[in-house]
């Protein structure tokens, strides 16, 4: 008997071919609703350390497309976490997924939330995960509509914890 997991997830790619729009370059790979599915799938796929440079994998429940334009996200932002090497929260209803961008210096993570205005909610999510993956320095929350009309790195932070 397998674990299930809370939600169905949905495992994305973002190809980055050049011929395609950036819509067309969003693949959907599979989707998982257990822990041992989870694994299967870690296994089985290149990890984000070997995808090449300007590609992506987002991780999203199920029906929710990783983008800004999806009615789960279009009120939403994200904790965006800078890496310059390379269910545990109480809000999870607030999570829509997470994306791993690979950038030639700066590579990212941003954890996806459905409403930028839940202050507390969001607040505690970032807490959470800065505590989760031992990150010291601060790290700053993006609304989404912002993140639309700026380079990400010159979008303002809502929140900063
Ligand atoms: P990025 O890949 O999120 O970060 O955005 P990067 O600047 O580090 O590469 C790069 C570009 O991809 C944006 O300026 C947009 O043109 C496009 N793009 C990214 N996202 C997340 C979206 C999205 O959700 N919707 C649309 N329409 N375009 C997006």
């Amino acid at each position: 008997i397998k674990h299930p997991l809370q939600n169905t997830w949905s495992l994305w790619f973002y190809d980055n071919d050049r011929n395609k729009t950036w819509e067309e370059n969003l693949i959907e790979l599979t989707t998982f609703d257990t822990v041992e599915d989870f694994w299967r799938l870690y296994h089985h796929i290149k990890l984000p350390s070997e995808l090449r440079q300007g590609h992506d994998y987002a991780v999203f429940k199920q029906g929710i497309r990783p983008m800004w334009e999806d009615d789960a996200n279009k009120m939403g932002g994200r904790w965006l976490i800078l890496l310059l090497i390379g269910e545990a929260f109480e809000n999870s209803d607030e999570i829509c997924g997470a994306v791993v961008n690979l950038r030639p210096r700066l590579d990212k993570i941003g954890i996806w939330t459905a409403d930028a205005s839940k202050q507390h909610a969001n607040i505690e999510i970032g807490r959470k995960l800065k505590e989760q993956l031992g990150i010291h320095g601060k790290i700053g929350f993006q609304v989404h509509r912002d993140t639309m009309v700026k380079q990400s790195s010159a979008t303002k932070n809502l929140y900063t914890v």
